[in-house]
């Protein structure tokens, strides 16, 4: 699996050019892109970075890549990054990783956004995985009841829990704030719900990214596929 997830990170390597100004995603598929890009810039390649996360920082400096900021800059060219599931018309559930704010920041500054996966990423319907929605931990009560309603007027229902770290506490994102992670099973209209989430006060994020990928490097046992 390690070997498909720097497969895909390889192909997406290839539309990167000299001057480009890139978004580096977070999880283990963006990784091996970072670690990759880095040997480019051990070899002149001259790009600049900025991470979707602490973690993608330390890597990237680990790495060599040079980094930057959205204050430093106007616009990025292309962000790289993975995802937890990807449907055909190229919508994302992201957050699994708990940097999806940063991400959907990054990637909406992008020219162009490719989510480099395995291929049991691609599902025909969003939802198999938790949904993350991130939340300010103040008034959470209230934020959860209009995160319900919302579902219900999407038609979606199920169970939704704090997210907790490996430590067992409360996880807390690089924004400091909560992630509310909701299993919902089927997403029909997940550009719906996206809308009816991002209208509630409490909810700083969601991990649905409708609209913002441009293609997807797909790495599976019978090779890579990269979809538009
Ligand atoms: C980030 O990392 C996410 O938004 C997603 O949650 C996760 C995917 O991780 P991996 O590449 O490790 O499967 O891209």
């Amino acid at each position: 699996m390690d070997q498909l997830k720097r497969q895909a990170a390889a192909r997406a390597l290839e539309d990167v050019r000299d001057g480009m100004q890139l978004g580096l995603g977070t999880g283990s598929t963006a990784k091996h892109f970072v670690e990759l890009l880095g040997e480019r810039v051990r070899a002149g390649l001259k790009v600049i970075g900025v991470p979707t996360s602490e973690a993608t920082r330390l890597d990237a400096i680990r790495c060599g890549v040079p980094l930057t900021t959205l204050d430093e800059i106007d616009h990025l060219d292309i962000t790289v990054d993975g995802a937890d599931e990807i449907d055909p018309e190229l919508n994302l559930i992201k957050g699994g990783g708990g940097a999806l704010l940063r991400e959907k920041i990054v990637a909406a500054a992008s020219d162009r956004m490719i989510v480099i996966a395995d291929d049991t990423k691609w599902v025909p319907t969003l939802g198999g995985f938790p949904l993350p929605v991130e939340v300010i931990p103040f008034g959470l009560g209230a934020t959860r009841r209009a995160i319900e309603k919302a579902f219900a007027e999407c038609g979606v229902s199920g169970q939704m829990a704090v997210r907790n770290g490996k430590d067992g506490h409360v996880f807390v994102t690089d924004g400091g704030h909560w992630i509310l992670d909701a299993q919902l099973e089927k997403i029909e209209d997940p550009a719906r719900l996206a809308t009816a989430l991002s209208a509630i006060p409490g909810v700083v994020e969601h991990g649905l990214f409708i609209g913002l990928a441009s293609s997807a490097v797909l790495a599976g046992g019978e090779g890579i596929r990269v979809i538009e």
